[in-house]
């Protein structure tokens, strides 16, 4: 079956902890970036861990030359299970952070085309490229558009076997009956908003979750 990532961008930790427990028995794993942390601090990572026991990936696009990669993957991957980084600042800069990785048997997932419109500007033109690396660098994971399925395929094909992380359903209009024809077990959906600022983030949870079991 696809899996779900809750994208829990809220900026309340009460609020954070409340929606973990109310939605954690339709999740499979948690994805924490830049709006959570900075508003507490980065032991939330930890915290939700422990409250949930689910997978968690910190969502912090790292893309700087590989000394200080490293530095950022050595602090959140004490508490993550797996930290999210850009390939476009190249090779070594990857491999820093799967160094890394590999020592704590933690997972590494690289960004090739982001779903938002500007990402045709500048990243779609290199995004089989980025996915070229990161099927030569093997890493544990890639992130690849809901919002253009045709482009979601297309990585799909270059990356074969790596589990794919697509964010774009819900909020950003994907169309996931589309994704789901594309996806395959061990793949990823990402949804935030749809579910962190539904009526019920508990029920939207599971309307997700029965989508994915029932293949739509
Ligand atoms: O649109 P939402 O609210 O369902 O949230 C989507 C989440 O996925 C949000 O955290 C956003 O930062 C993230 N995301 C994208 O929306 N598009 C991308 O191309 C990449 C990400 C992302 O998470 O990158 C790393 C997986």
């Amino acid at each position: 079956m696809v899996k779900l990532m809750l994208a829990l961008d809220v900026m309340d930790k009460n609020k954070a902890l409340e929606i973990v427990k109310e939605t954690s028995e339709y999740i499979d794993a948690i994805k924490i970036g830049y709006p959570l942390v900075l508003a507490t601090d980065l032991k939330i990572v930890k915290e939700i861990k422990e409250l949930s026991n689910k997978e968690i990936i910190c969502d912090f696009k790292v893309a700087d030359i590989p000394s200080t990669n490293e530095k950022i993957a050595k602090l959140t991957l004490q508490y993550a299970d797996g930290i999210i980084c850009h390939g476009f600042v190249g090779e070594d800069s990857v491999k820093a952070i799967q160094n890394i990785a590999k020592e704590n048997n933690k997972k590494v997932i690289m960004v090739t085309e982001m779903s938002h419109p500007g990402a045709v500007m500048f990243m779609q033109p290199i995004a089989n490229e980025l996915a070229k690396l990161a099927k030569k660098l093997g890493v544990d994971g890639v992130v690849a558009p809901s919002t253009r399925p045709e482009r979601l395929k297309e990585i799909k094909e270059i990356v074969g076997e790596i589990s794919i992380i697509s964010p774009g359903i819900g909020a950003q209009g994907g169309d996931l009956e589309k994704v789901l024809r594309i996806l395959s077990n061990d793949d990823y959906i990402i949804v935030g908003r749809s579910i962190y600022n539904s009526e019920s983030p508990k029920e939207s949870a599971k309307m997700y979750k029965e989508k994915l079991k029932n293949n739509f």
